[in-house]
């Protein structure tokens, strides 16, 4: 009677140091190397003001794809209550918000007009709601774009920038509509790896 019970005891104590030994070394990163991300500090298009910050995480899916997880988020009082477009556009650059360029849109078929290929674009995301002080966050996740290296990376030549626009993003049921993809500009950050 007493030799049954011990097995499934030693058994169990076991698999929990196995088990404890994995979760130290998870927690100590150790197996677990670190997954590439990016940020972007987000400026007002009129005056420059400081206004937010966004974040690019990425992550493998259960078959390995690469996902990226995005996280924008605004306070003050630059934006207007309401859904604003919000799209990683082609060029790192925010100095006229202008010089962003199109919408972020690689490969041999680009086309990076925001509002004549929306939303197809690599680059397009969804709307940031922004409530009646001037806060707002958004989470989403895209397969479009990468952060590491390769025909998807956001972090190419000559780089990409964060846009949220004036308007919301109909994503442009239409087709082609003026506007549609959010129209002007309200606030752009630069893409930098972390
Ligand atoms: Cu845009």
């Amino acid at each position: 009677m007493t030799v049954p019970r011990q097995v499934p005891v030693r058994t169990q104590t076991s698999s929990c140091a196995v088990a404890c030994l994995l979760a130290a070394a998870t927690l100590a990163g150790v197996g677990a190397a670190a997954q590439p991300s990016a940020s972007a500090t987000l400026h007002a298009c009129e005056g420059g003001a400081t206004i937010g910050t966004a974040t690019f995480q990425e992550r493998p899916s259960g078959e390995g794809i690469k996902l990226v997880d995005v996280e924008v988020r605004v306070e003050g009082s630059a934006m207007a209550e309401g859904p604003h477009a919000v799209h990683i556009h082609e060029t790192a650059a925010c100095d006229p918000c202008g010089a962003a360029q199109g919408h972020f849109d690689p490969g041999p078929n680009s086309n990076t007009n925001p509002d004549g290929n929306h939303p197809f674009h690599s680059g397009d995301l969804v709307n940031l709601v922004v409530d009646a002080a001037g806060t707002g966050a958004m989470s989403t996740t895209t397969s479009r774009v990468t952060v590491s290296p390769g025909p998807l990376s956001i972090l190419d030549e000559d780089g990409s920038a964060l846009i949220i626009h004036v308007g919301a993003d109909t994503y442009c049921p239409e087709g082609v509509v003026a506007g549609c993809a959010g129209g002007a500009r309200a606030a752009c950050g630069i893409i930098v790896a972390e």
